[in-house]
């Protein structure tokens, strides 16, 4: 028996979606009630130019908001900064006889701030060869080509940070990952950061296994006063439920649909199946979709989601990463690793469960965050 309809339910397809600036949420439940005989709502978007220009310009927005936002930025890294400040100490009181006991605790202090060894032995290496050779003369200057070599292996790869919304509206955004990393609140504070950009954004309650997962999606959908499309019965098959929210959202012209996704562990094979299918259900409805592949990575894990990500990337492909909880932890290393060892771009932290506390990632602004 289908269950009763939530009092602020509107009918559908007729009614027009909230505007922007709305803080009312409309949940859309699927399967939809038809269109009883009207005209077909917009059913297929031209790409033009505009629409080009409209995703480029909304990532490139999105980034350049995070580097005037230092404050935010600085404040979420509070712990990693506090623990790396031992380096401040060590290299206040520098001099040259004393390089490898003060390149030794340094070396302690990326490790416990999950810079990974092989990292760790890289930068601390170059730094012995650079302060032997003279060419690193004082405490500032080692500081320096530290934060120097951590932002080389950040932009090495060249990889785009900004999010790669296509040319098709809606832009779709799949969000991956195991269970508890954080999936729903980065949907749920992305959702957030575009709304606030002026993006007409519909959430996708993909998680079908747990009940009350789409009920903390609609929690999130009326705080970013977002649409949502959740599915009427429990255990629908989340490749229908987000094949049903695109179609919702190409025809209703939403700019972006967001897709959450039960969580999964990676090693579990029909489940990372699934997510294959959902994939192929969202590219079948619009022909380039999803346009990113998010997998949030829950950073206080460490580098155990090193594996997790490979294996993620492997199935479904990976377009970006969004590493959470970096505000508990004081591990934000974390991002080095995975970047260096991934070649995937760190797309977004999250430092905290508010709204506003998912960051663009942003190399340069990164490595002052965490080292002052
Ligand atoms: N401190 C902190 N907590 C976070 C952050 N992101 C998420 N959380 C918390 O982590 C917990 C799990 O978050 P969810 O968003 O439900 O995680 P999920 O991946 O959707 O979980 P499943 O759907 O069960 O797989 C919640 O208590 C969140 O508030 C973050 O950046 N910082
Ligand atoms: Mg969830």
């Amino acid at each position: 028996m289908a269950s009763p309809l939530p009092s602020r339910l509107l009918p559908l397809p007729s009614k027009p979606s909230p505007p922007a600036n709305s803080s009312a949420s409309t949940i859309l439940h699927f399967p939809p009630q038809r269109n009883c005989g009207a005209p077909p709502l917009i059913s297929r978007f031209k790409c033009s130019a505009g629409q080009t220009g409209f995703f480029t310009k909304l990532g490139r927005l999105i980034k350049e908001k995070a580097k005037s936002d230092v404050e935010k930025i600085f404040s979420g890294f509070s712990k990693t900064r506090d623990n790396l400040a031992v380096i401040d100490e060590l290299l206040l009181y520098w001099n040259l006889s004393d390089t490898d006991r003060v390149l030794d605790e340094l070396e302690e202090a990326l490790l416990v701030a999950d810079f990974g060894p092989k990292i760790t032995i890289k930068i601390v290496e170059s730094l012995r060869d650079d302060i032997y050779s003279g060419k690193l003369k004082s405490g500032s200057e080692i500081k320096d080509a530290l934060k120097r070599s951590i932002l080389n292996l950040l932009t090495a790869k060249g990889l785009k940070t900004e999010l790669q919304l296509g040319f098709r509206k809606p832009a779709v955004i799949m969000i991956v990952g195991v269970n508890g990393g954080g999936k729903t609140t980065s949907l749920g504070k992305l959702a957030n950061k575009l709304k606030k950009e002026g993006t007409k954004v519909l959430l996708a309650a993909g998680d079908t296994f747990r009940a009350a997962a789409s009920d903390q999606l609609e929690i999130w959908a009326e705080r970013t006063g977002c649409e949502i499309v959740v599915a009427e019965k429990e255990n629908a098959k989340a490749s229908s439920v987000l094949s049903q929210a695109v179609k919702r959202g190409r025809e209703q012209g939403f700019d972006v649909v967001l897709c959450d996704t039960s969580g999964r562990l990676h090693t579990n094979y029909s489940l990372m199946e699934e997510l294959i299918a959902c994939k192929k259900a969202i590219g079948k409805v619009v022909s380039g979709a999803p346009n990113e592949i998010l997998q949030v990575l829950d950073g206080t894990t460490g580098l155990n989601m090193l594996p997790q990500a490979r294996e993620f990337n492997d199935v479904v492909g990976v377009t970006g990463l969004i590493l959470t909880k970096l505000d508990g932890s004081a591990r934000g290393g974390c991002v080095v690793s995975v970047v260096d060892e991934l070649g995937i771009t760190v797309k977004f932290v999250g430092v905290g469960e508010g709204v506003e506390d998912l960051q663009p990632f942003d190399a340069e602004a990164f490595v002052n965050a965490i080292f002052p």
